[in-house]
């Protein structure tokens, strides 16, 4: 073992608090790195030592390798922690640390590579008997290549841009007729996007869930599953609330996973923490999407259940340490839920909310955690990404969980932007979402804010009526409620059964 004596954070916002703090609790020194634009972010505060690394856009500042090295050279750090984003995920900015002498806390950069496109990482896993959307990963010569292809898999198919991500440049083909026009348009959209026409063809799965396992693997030849994450409420490909367990994973469907996902991460000489992503479709057979090489935000449900510190966990790895436990050890308990708080509209069609915060007050109760990088005054801007704080809710059982998330943000007061609350809200109270139903086209299908556009003026109305149904209650005279207080007219929306006493 290598003792880390200090860390030096390579991040802002709340997961570098959150790593500052476990480092603190361990002992170990912290140095941090913060843009112009952050000077008084809770980071630099948080840390022993901070380093102004450039101006705010993040290529001149977060996402330079050479100043991040030289910001922990100064610092005298014998690690860095990328958390996520930024650089967590770049097989040259890991190399560079090693060439540096400076220990990387995440997976040598060899396994990033492996995994780290996504047409390599399905190509290596499938020769490890991890299951993939039935289809072939090798790029389509021409439509008329395709449509054979497709007619051998059977319609619907969709086609895949190899060098894309996060749903961009996909197309479903329903018929023979379709392809070739589709084929044309994809490679053309491919080739704008991502500077490489190649696309595959692949089974269209429709309306399947994301269902994330995480996997721990240390340098001594130990890796272990710590269950799923339930990602399927996603908007636009931006996760917006997590859960463990899932309700369509049953033990023996999550030890098949688990080892799935061992599998794929074994055949890439991965060490440290990562989570490999799989597709669930409406016969609960599962299908590797990707590996995510980084500590994820949505970490805090996993960790809330099995009693688990991920980042201290990722520490004592990356200094050589042995798991701390084995496959048999990992008993999670309970459910647990994490809403994301974002500076964004969610009446205004999600438009980011930049701003002071005026007044911040967090909700408090024993099964509950927030992790934030805000404070009252502080000050939101549009440099980055709109993330405010993760909420995480705890209970013995889903609807318990449910019900004390819905509390929490019910006591949550962000005022001075917009933010996601009132989202949250109408989501947890929608039957479909109670009941488990859960789809990455949850929001789609089943949230009118999202078909109607979600206009301030129903924001408006909505506060109205929800001061109307507090004082019908004969609760105290409604003040004007908080910009983003529990004032959900999606709320009345969802009780009325999609009645809008606006409309
Ligand atoms: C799919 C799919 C249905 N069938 N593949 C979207 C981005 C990329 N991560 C993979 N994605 C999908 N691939 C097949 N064969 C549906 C999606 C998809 C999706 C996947 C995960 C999370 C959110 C999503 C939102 C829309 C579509």
């Amino acid at each position: 073992m290598r003792p880390i004596r200090k860390v030096l954070v390579a991040n802002r916002g709340e997961i570098a608090c959150r790593i500052i703090a476990c480092c603190q609790a361990m002992g170990i020194q912290t140095a941090t790195v913060f843009s112009e634009a952050d000077r008084a972010s809770r980071h630099v505060l948080d840390a022993s030592e901070a380093i102004c690394i450039g101006p705010a856009p993040s290529r001149q500042s977060y996402l330079d390798i050479g100043k991040v090295i030289d910001a922990a050279r100064r610092s005298g750090a014998d690690a860095i922690h990328p958390g996520y984003g930024f650089l967590s995920e770049n097989a040259d900015f890991a190399a560079a640390c090693e060439e540096a002498g400076i220990l990387f806390i995440g997976p040598p950069p060899a396994a990033i590579r492996a995994l780290g496109s996504k047409t390599a990482a399905r190509q290596l896993v499938s020769t490890h008997g991890v299951p993939l959307v039935p289809g072939v990963q090798e790029p389509l010569s021409s439509a008329t290549d395709g449509l054979a292809i497709a007619r051998q898999i059977g319609f619907p198919v969709l086609i895949k841009a190899a060098a894309g991500g996060g749903g961009k440049g996909m197309r479903v083909v329903r018929s023979a007729d379709e392809f070739a026009p589709a084929f044309e348009r994809a490679s053309s959209e491919a080739a704008a996007s991502f500077g490489n026409s190649a696309v595959y063809v692949e089974k269209y799965l429709a309306s399947p869930r994301h269902v994330e396992i995480q996997v721990m693997a240390d340098s001594h030849g130990n890796a272990i599953y710590l269950g799923e994450r339930e990602c399927s409420v996603q908007r636009r490909h931006q996760k917006l609330l997590e859960e463990t367990p899932s309700v369509c994973v049953d033990p023996e469907m999550r030890r098949r996973m688990g080892e799935a996902a061992l599998a794929a991460v074994r055949a890439a000489g991965y060490t440290n923490l990562g989570t490999v992503e799989f597709l669930v479709d409406a016969n609960r057979e599962f299908y590797f999407l990707e590996v995510n090489t980084r500590l994820q935000v949505e970490h805090p449900v996993t960790e809330a259940v099995t009693g688990l510190d991920l980042v201290r966990e990722q520490l004592h790895i990356a200094a050589g340490g042995r798991l701390s436990l084995r496959q048999e050890d990992v008993a999670p308990r309970g459910h647990a839920i994490e809403c994301r708080i974002l500076a964004e509209d969610p009446f205004d069609g999600f438009v980011p909310s930049p701003g002071r915060i005026r007044v911040y007050k967090e909700p408090r109760a024993p099964w509950l955690r927030v992790d934030t990088g805000v404070y009252a005054g502080y000050e939101v801007s549009l440099y980055y990404d709109p993330l405010l704080a993760k909420l995480i809710a705890w209970g013995p059982d889903r609807p318990t969980a449910v019900a004390r998330m819905q509390d929490a943000l019910r006591d949550y007061v962000i005022e001075g932007i917009r933010t996601t609350i009132p989202f949250h809200l109408l989501l947890l109270e929608n039957a479909e979402f109670q009941a488990g139903n859960l789809a990455t086209d949850f929001i789609d299908r089943h949230m009118e804010i999202e078909r109607s556009g979600g206009s301030r003026r129903h924001r408006d109305v909505a506060a109205i009526a929800a001061a109307w149904l507090r004082g019908a209650r004969g609760a105290a005279p409604a003040q004007a409620p908080a910009a983003t207080r529990a004032t959900s007219g999606w709320k009345l929306a969802a009780l009325g059964a999609g009645r809008r006493p606006w409309a």
